[in-house]
């Protein structure tokens, strides 16, 4: 018996004030408890397990979460497949509970290094999460190693004398919990624990009570673990609807320019010069800045005079599609809409609001909407009928979705965080109508999957590279830079097309207001055109030069190429930010994410010819590349932040 089948199962809640847990004893497929409280049916069939959990209890319970533990054995061996070494040593592939939640491989000594700040860390991350790093000894300066959280799905990719062979385990489509991991290793790289855990997010259940768990599937390749997640990443998309597979989307959107500072001035200059170059832009998006203050969406400020009819209006004679963004789950204490409808504010078991996040930009707390409150059905349809209808948006950006998995005292305590996410984007989605494309954002990965038409696969990007002060203060991975921002583009390549259209957050090439040089710039545009998902510009276009437009230009020509076709990452496994990404469109991007030169080594990836290479040609430059290639596999030397865009 290998991993899920051979572990303990254990449910945590919560009984009259009382935390309690009960385990479950395999008997056929049928799991009894111990204390009788509860009953779990397990069924597993061709690498799936799918459950079900029936509550005896006559109280009202809380429920924590069910844990799958194995360990290893006295021995150190950990049985986790058959086909797989029980000893041997793995690197990780962690994966991020939401949008801007850092995604990559993991060495098995290294440290979980989440935000310092536990609210912070609720943000970017799951919120059930606890921090397994917890900077121990000496005096709480040094993390712990070698222990890590892992959401959605986990990879493991073992190297051995013998080969190289993977494992995945993860969710099947959206279900009624978020599914995460948790693995232990031995500092030689061996496992040495390894847990599958379905977070209720404090659900109430009562006797009676029938649940259906989040189904999880798990599969052995003998192969690398870029190919077997392209694999497995399909294999779940095929348990979830499919919004209309539309083309790529190119676009332009506020933010990275003008933060909150936008005005209805500016954006009609944007407009009129984008159009005066006539760029292949389907998309102007409007970001944060013109409501009023959070949760007023339908109240725009002073600086949007004519009102955003009068824009989307503009928009559409310059022949681009009208986009706005809004965060539909969060509201300032100091709006009309908090004034008015107060039974909407998700309070905690002290009758205080639930904090959504401390954002200066915004004057301070933004607090969580009760998104089971019928109130809030009626809000938010109207809302978003509104904006869409009324005023001609058919392209929304909603962001800070994470805000409805928090805990609170709901109207509807029968929720998890993933229903309540998932019912309330189906609110939005039946007010917005099908024809409205929906772009989640700050949004729990599988908690959008099957609902929205794009996802934000990223953190924020930044006119920074990398290294900011606070980034190192807080020893926070999610901090948003342009380095992490592109590292999960491409680690969740594969999404693409699959769950939705990836937006990879947006691309900035002016050469003022920026800490961004020119070769960062082009590896920023060689990612986001390679990945194949949205192709967002974010610059006041009064800023760019001749040279910077024509970039801008080839950026999304080359990106309307690929973007039609699912891309593969290059070295995924052997480090944080992979060395490339193959596009099946005919492209090979390779780059050098440091400050200093280096030899990029990498194998062939499947469908691309050794041959080919040799007489490639770069995109950008049109010059050829000395790439050195030996049976499967290849080098280039590229100079610091270098990359090349080989046509192949
Ligand atoms: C608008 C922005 C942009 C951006 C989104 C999102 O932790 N924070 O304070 C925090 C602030 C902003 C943010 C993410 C986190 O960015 O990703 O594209 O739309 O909101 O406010």
């Amino acid at each position: 018996m290998s991993f899920p089948e051979n572990g303990e199962f254990t449910l945590y809640y919560e009984e009259d004030g009382e935390r309690r847990s009960t385990r479950f004893e395999p008997t056929g497929a049928l799991r009894a408890s111990d204390t009788e409280s509860f009953e779990l049916k397990t069924s597993f069939s061709r690498g799936a397990l799918g459950m079900s959990l029936r509550q005896a209890a006559r109280s009202v319970v809380r429920l924590g979460r069910l844990e799958i533990v194995r360990r290893a054995d006295a021995e150190g061996s950990f049985p986790l497949h058959p086909s797989l070494n029980p000893r041997a040593p793995f690197r990780l592939f962690q994966h991020g509970f939401q949008s801007w939640s850092l995604s990559a491989s993991r060495g098995h000594m290294e440290a979980d290094l989440h935000s310092r700040l536990r609210w912070k860390h609720n943000v970017d991350e799951n919120p059930e999460t606890p921090l397994i790093s917890r900077f121990s000894l000496p005096f709480g300066l040094l993390p712990d190693r070698g222990a890590f959280h892992s959401e959605g799905f986990i990879g493991l990719e073992e190297k051995s004398p013998e080969g190289t062979a993977s494992w995945y385990m993860g969710t099947a489509g959206p279900g009624n919990q978020f599914v995460r991991f948790r693995i232990l290793f031995f500092p030689d790289g061996r496992i040495r624990e390894l847990a599958a855990i379905w977070d209720f997010n404090g659900q109430e259940t009562q006797e009676h009570a029938r649940l259906t768990l989040a189904p999880v599937f798990w599969r052995t390749d003998k192969r690398s673990f870029a190919g077997h997640l392209d694999a497995c990443t399909e294999r779940a998309s095929e348990s979830f609807d499919h919004p209309a597979k539309r083309k790529s989307i190119s676009g332009w959107c506020s933010w990275y320019q003008y933060y909150t500072d936008i005005s209805q001035e500016v954006l009609l200059k944007n407009l009129r010069l984008i159009s005066e170059q006539k760029l292949d832009i389907d998309v102007f998006q409007i970001d944060d800045g013109y409501q009023r203050t959070i949760g007023d969406w339908t109240s725009p400020n002073e600086k949007f005079p004519s009102g955003l009819d009068y824009l989307a209006r503009e928009i559409r004679r310059h022949r681009m599609t009208p986009g706005i963004w809004l965060a539909p789950f969060l509201v300032r204490p100091d709006a009309k809409v908090t004034v008015e409808h107060p039974e909407m504010v998700l309070r905690d078991d002290n009758e205080e609001p639930v904090r959504g996040i401390y954002n200066p930009l915004w004057g301070g707390d933004a607090w969580c909407l009760d998104v089971t409150h019928p109130a809030f059905k009626a809000w938010i349809s109207e809302t978003i009928h509104t904006i869409v209808h009324v005023w001609g948006y058919p392209y929304l950006k909603l962001d800070f979705l994470y805000a409805a998995v928090y805990r609170g005292r709901h109207h509807d305590r029968r929720t998890t965080g993933a229903t309540r996410l998932r019912n309330a984007l189906e609110m939005i989605r039946k007010a917005a109508g099908k024809d409205t494309f929906l772009v989640g954002c700050g949004c729990p990965i599988y908690g959008g999957a099957g609902i929205v038409d794009a996802m934000r696969v990223s953190c924020d990007v930044n006119s920074v590279w990398d290294g900011h002060p606070l980034q190192r203060i807080l020893r926070d991975r999610n901090f948003p830079t342009a380095r992490s921002a592109l590292i999960n583009s491409i680690t969740r390549a594969a999404m693409h097309r699959r769950f939705w259209l990836n937006d990879p957050d947006c691309l900035m090439v002016r050469t003022r207001k920026t800490k961004l040089t020119p070769d960062q710039v082009q590896l920023i545009a060689s990612v986001m055109a390679l990945a194949g998902g949205m192709i967002l510009v974010s610059d006041d276009f009064s800023l760019l030069d001749a040279g910077r437009i024509e970039l801008v230009r080839r950026a999304i020509a080359l990106n309307r190429e690929c973007g039609s076709h699912t891309a593969v990452p290059i070295g995924l496994m052997d480090h944080e930010f992979p060395d490339g990404l193959y596009n099946p469109a005919g492209y090979l991007g390779l780059w050098n994410p440091t400050p200093r030169p280096e030899r990029v080594r990498f194998l062939l990836p499947d469908g691309l010819d050794g041959s080919s290479l040799r007489r490639a040609k770069d995109y950008w430059t049109g010059d050829a590349l000395q790439f050195t290639v030996m049976g499967a596999e290849a080098w280039i030397v590229l100079g610091a932040f270098e990359s090349v865009v080989a046509r192949v």
